[in-house]
């Protein structure tokens, strides 16, 4: 029987693209987000495209009732959940601490951390159950570095990466794998989620280098599920070339 990857956030970027490769490697899928046309659009693609099943559920991560109503509506059909990529998340806003909206806090924390932990809480269980399972948590470079104005992005993605190590410790001795990829720069939607819909100062962040595209980390996340059984990838880190630390771009120079 093939396997099943469940997917957070794969309305855009690196979530969509994901699902799109994983999809090309004959895994089953169950996508996530909160906008229905978008999960709808990609199960119709996905599924004409490559010969594997594709469930679309429409939650915010935020919600925990949400997302156990919706784990739920998977146990009850006994399905497998092979892989688990917590994918979901978001910067908002890029001030100084002092001139931060606790709103833009609020989301940042409640979806990176809060939705992660509330997918995780649900989905572990099931694969405890099974004996078997691999999460893949997207980390940034953000949860390894700091820089000024990612304050409060970068304590969530902090946490995410010390989430990683402690569900690996804690789900070894079940035979569940537990590996995280933190990326740098990535032009997907994020900056203009970031930036608060602005299109000009989005598009801005990724002028004058060649950053990721979302395929890159998706390349990496397949690397990491189909690595043999007694092999994981406990950490990745993948960077442009042209920032070589979190907040540095050296750019003009042709890559
Ligand atoms: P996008 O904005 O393109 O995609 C974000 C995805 O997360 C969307 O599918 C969105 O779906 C989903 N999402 C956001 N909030 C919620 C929510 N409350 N409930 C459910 N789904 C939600 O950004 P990326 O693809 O770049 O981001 C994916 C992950 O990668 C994030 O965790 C991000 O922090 C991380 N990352 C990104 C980097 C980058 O430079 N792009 C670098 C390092 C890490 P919808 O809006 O439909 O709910
Ligand atoms: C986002 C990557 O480089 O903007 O997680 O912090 S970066």
């Amino acid at each position: 029987m093939g396997k099943t990857a469940l997917i957070t956030g794969a309305t855009s970027g690196i979530g969509k693209a994901t699902a799109r490769l994983f999809a090309e490697h004959k895994f089953d899928l169950i996508i996530t987000g909160r906008r229905e046309d978008r999960l709808n659009a990609l199960a119709s693609e996905i599924e004409s495209q490559y010969a594997v099943k594709v469930q679309s559920l429409c939650f915010d991560v935020r919600e925990y009732e949400a997302v156990t109503q919706s784990i739920d509506a998977l146990k009850s059909q006994n399905q497998p959940i092979d892989v688990l990529v917590n994918n979901a998340g978001l910067a908002s806003g890029l001030d100084k601490l002092q001139d931060g909206d606790v709103e833009d806090w609020n989301k940042m924390i409640d979806t990176n951390v809060k939705g992660l932990l509330y997918m995780s809480r649900q989905v572990i269980p099931i694969m405890i159950e099974q004996g078997h399972g691999h999460i893949v948590n997207i980390g940034s470079i953000a949860g390894k570095e700091v820089y000024p104005n990612g304050n409060v992005y970068c304590g969530t993605k902090h946490m995410v990466d010390a989430l990683n190590k402690s569900m690996r410790r804690e789900l070894a001795e079940h035979g569940i794998k537990v590996s995280a990829v933190n990326p740098g720069a990535v032009e997907t939607e994020f900056s203009l989620v970031r930036l608060h819909g602005n299109e000009d100062k989005a598009k801005k962040v990724y002028d004058g280098f060649k950053n990721l595209v979302a395929y890159d980390i998706a390349d990496a996340v397949l690397y990491i599920v189909t690595r043999p059984e007694h092999v994981n990838i406990n950490d990745l880190i993948i960077m442009p070339k042209a920032q070589p630390a979190a907040g540095t771009i050296i750019r003009n120079k042709g890559y």
